[in-house]
């Protein structure tokens, strides 16, 4: 029986071609600024979403942490949707690594932000009694909320906001090019009102390695210096930037595949009794559900799952995750499906 793995695009491996253009690719010391696969990479990245400037970094996590870094002192106050990556699910780097405290604001079940909730949370420089907002950081699309997209005029609406209280907004877009995909929209739009953003190249873009923070020269700049610092300077990675430099080719457009099937696996999923989720909110490739409590607990569900040859990851309390990629094929879809509600069965019986 072959194991389907839908715990997430993340476990994409690179194409053939990608593999060519690493063996190829033209390099150099990147800490000099000399590897030019890493330079067109960064230029191309930057011009794609309307900055100056790009930096590849190793991860999303190190991505948003040079964000922390590079906009935040010790002591500041960094704000954020309840449902955030940066906060759940990034170890607790802003506060260990850069010394800030995060305040929450509410999300809608569809990953909404309420712009003034965010400028109500808000809170001023020069009180002493409290952490003064220093940065306000969005997802796009939103992982723990179904891979929900954030429009241009929802991100726009947030992002005045802040800008009018002087805050500099960061956009963890780790899968900003599903959110394009979804909304088709071209990505220079969902990231037109930020002043910084990432990208991930080794989620379902399929690269093994990658992230690009883009911004300001003086935000790279600064960016640069952090990256070093902790570690993320790397030498000959331009074999890691040819890779991303094909995906941002060829790996795209094919997104729409996943999202499609995201859509049927929702639906199939909704019609097996016992199990609960609202198949027309998924817009992207990210289904999230929950397992009734008759059912079984969410951990039991998953181990049976894994039994039964579907991995799926476990983002909390009854909730199960399932992520469609490049390596999940219309008839997995169909198998999980069946697999799936052969587990549920199971299960009511014990
Ligand atoms: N997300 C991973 C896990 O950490 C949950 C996944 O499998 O979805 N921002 C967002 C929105 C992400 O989903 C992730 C990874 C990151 C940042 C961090 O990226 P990496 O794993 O490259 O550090």
């Amino acid at each position: 029986m072959a194991m389907i793995d839908l715990r997430s695009d993340t476990v994409t491996k690179p194409t053939d071609e990608m593999r060519r253009a690493m063996a190829e690719a033209e390099v150099g010391d990147d800490v000099y600024g000399e590897d030019p696969s890493i330079n067109e990479l960064q230029e191309r990245a930057a011009a794609l979403m309307g900055k100056e400037a790009g930096l590849l970094t190793t991860s999303g996590t190190m991505s948003n942490l040079l964000a922390t870094l590079s906009f935040c002192h010790h002591g500041d106050e960094i704000l954020m949707g309840d449902q955030a990556h940066m906060f759940w699910n990034e170890g607790g780097g802003q506060a260990a690594l850069g010394g800030v405290q995060t305040r929450l604001v509410p999300q809608s079940a569809s990953g909404g932000i309420n712009a003034e909730d965010v400028a109500r949370n808000i809170r001023p420089t020069g009180n002493p009694h409290v952490a003064a907002t220093a940065m306000l950081c969005l997802e796009n699309t939103q992982n723990r909320c179904s891979g929900a997209v954030m429009t241009p005029q929802e991100t726009k609406a947030v992002c005045d906001v802040a800008h009018d209280a002087g805050v500099p907004v960061h956009l963890d877009g780790a899968r900003i090019f599903n959110a394009s995909v979804s909304l088709e929209v071209p990505v220079i739009e969902l990231t037109r009102d930020v002043d910084t953003m990432s990208f991930c190249l080794s989620k379902a873009l399929s690269c093994p390695v990658g992230s690009v923070l883009v911004g300001t020269k003086e935000f790279i700049t600064e960016a640069a210096r952090w990256r070093k610092m902790v570690g993320g300077g790397m030498r000959q990675a331009g074999i890691l930037a040819a890779a991303g430099l094909v995906a941002l080719d060829t790996m795209v457009d094919r997104l729409a595949e996943d999202h499609q099937n995201a859509r049927r696996l929702a639906q199939g999923l909704a019609n097996i009794d016992g199990l609960t989720l609202d198949a027309d909110s998924i817009q992207t490739n990210i289904v999230i559900f929950s397992v009734d409590a008759e059912v079984s607990p969410a951990p039991d569900f998953i181990k049976a799952m894994g039994a039964a040859g579907v991995q799926v990851s476990y983002p909390g309390e009854q909730s199960i995750r399932m992520v469609t990629h490049r390596h999940i094929s219309s008839e997995d879809v169909e198998e999980t499906l069946s697999r799936t509600s052969h587990v549920v069965r199971e299960l009511r019986v014990k």
